[in-house]
């Protein structure tokens, strides 16, 4: 099922409100306008959700009034969004379809992983990104909520009460990060005290992106379903300039494709999100095609792309 001649269901989930930087809710405009949905179907998957009036408007869900929680950003906004993107999420694994959540920021993960969780058992997580995302409400120094959806879908830290419809669905054992390089103080504690595999930017040198796929897959165990969650900042910026928090030292385009394609080449990726592209930010124009057309390459790989 989860191979070419199958079928992709696009989630769109053109969203901001998890970051203050405005942009990157044209994320999921521009990777289609690119063509991402023709791309696809020229790789053999039949691609649904891109329809003329396929583009949803998160706005009528912005909350007259905000629940306060400590110094959280728009909690209770980006709760709706992202109880709105597991329902879809959700449904379109629960068809056998192959999620495909095009970011906005990466606040939507909670949506997207929870949802995923909900139909695939055993689901693991293979978190690419410079970030952890993964503070809780007591440990964001931001408050930013795009840098908290794992301790989210865990369960970890205190209560926020915008989000109960977000149940715990995703043991720690479950996820593999990559490409980190930027991890506050209080989620390397996290990270630690609850064991979570990663392989920081250290790792990748060291042992080389084959071995670290190879490694991370076997951490997962050989049968179980895959999420891939790719922040194109894990990318070095050289690569992905138009993003909201570039970080050097970061993933080449290589390093970024060969994630995707060991991926795909399991048989087991049942959905898999691509986040803060915004074609606002970067230096030119030629940053923001750049960008865009590295976000349409890293899903036709994870897609089967280089292993036709
Ligand atoms: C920081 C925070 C973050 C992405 C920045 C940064 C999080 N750890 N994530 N950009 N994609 O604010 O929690
Ligand atoms: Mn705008
Ligand atoms: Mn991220
Ligand atoms: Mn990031």
């Amino acid at each position: 099922k989860y191979t070419r001649g199958h079928t992709v269901g696009l989630v769109l989930a053109p969203f901001s409100g998890g970051q203050p930087r405005g942009g990157v809710e044209h994320g999921p405009n521009q990777l289609l306008e690119n063509g991402l949905a023709k791309q696809l179907r020229a790789l053999g998957w039949t691609v649904e959700g891109d329809g003329p009036d396929a583009m949803p408007d998160f706005e009528s869900l912005r909350p007259a009034k905000e629940l306060v929680h400590g110094i959280l950003k728009n909690p209770l906004f980006v709760s709706r969004v992202t109880q709105k993107i597991h329902e879809l999420v959700k449904k379109t694994c629960a068809e056998g379809k192959v999620a495909l959540t095009l970011g906005g920021d990466h606040s939507i993960g909670m949506g997207t992983v929870s949802g995923s969780a909900a139909v695939h058992d055993n689901l693991g997580v293979i978190w690419v990104d410079a970030h952890a995302d993964i503070n809780t409400a007591d440990t964001t120094e931001s408050g930013n909520l795009h840098g908290c959806p794992m301790s989210f879908v865990m369960g970890i830290g205190p209560k926020v009460e915008a989000f109960s419809w977000l149940k715990p669905c995703l043991r720690p054992s479950r996820i593999v990060y990559i490409g980190l390089r930027d991890v506050d103080q209080g989620e390397k504690r996290i990270l630690r005290e609850n064991g979570i595999k990663a392989f920081s930017m250290h790792e990748v040198d060291k042992y080389g992106i084959g071995r670290v796929m190879e490694l991370a897959i076997a951490h997962l165990g050989a049968d179980c379903p895959i999420h891939l969650s790719f922040d194109v900042d894990a990318l070095d910026p050289s690569v992905a300039p138009a993003t909201g928090t570039p970080v050097r030292g970061g993933l080449s385009f290589r390093e970024g494709h060969y994630i995707c394609e060991s991926i795909f080449e399991t048989g087991r990726l049942v959905s898999m999100d691509i986040m803060e592209v915004n074609p606002q930010l970067g230096a030119d124009h030629a940053s923001l095609v750049q960008t865009i057309q590295v976000g349409c390459s890293l899903v036709r790989s994870a897609l089967g792309e280089t292993l036709l």
